[in-house]
């Protein structure tokens, strides 16, 4: 799939390889509910702008709770199904809450 152009957001897709469904924010949920994406996320990526807050950290529960995992600037992840939580669960269909934040380490 060709880059985006930077937009500053995040997108979510309820399906893998960034289709199906959709959903962005240009800053922090606790709950992904409020976009009808609570556990239905698939694929990301995260299309922010350069700057002190570009990375995301996902959180597998609401109220940026439970396991979680962290997504550089620029970077996607086409299908969830092949990605863990930091406990070693599967991460597709499972995201509720995301933050921006300084750096993924
Ligand atoms: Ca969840």
């Amino acid at each position: 799939m060709r880059p985006m152009d930077p937009d500053g957001l995040l997108w979510a897709y309820s399906d893998a390889n960034f289709s199906g469904r959709s959903c962005s924010w240009g800053g922090d949920s606790a709950g992904w509910s409020s976009c009808g994406f609570n556990d239905v996320a698939s694929s990301v990526r995260n299309n922010g702008y350069t700057g002190q807050y570009d990375a995301v950290r996902f959180f597998k529960d609401g109220n940026y709770s439970g396991p979680s995992m962290c997504l550089s600037r620029g970077d996607s992840w086409s299908n969830l199904a092949n990605q863990r939580w930091s406990d070693g669960s599967n991460a597709n269909d499972s995201i509720s809450s995301h933050f921006w934040t300084h750096l993924c380490s």
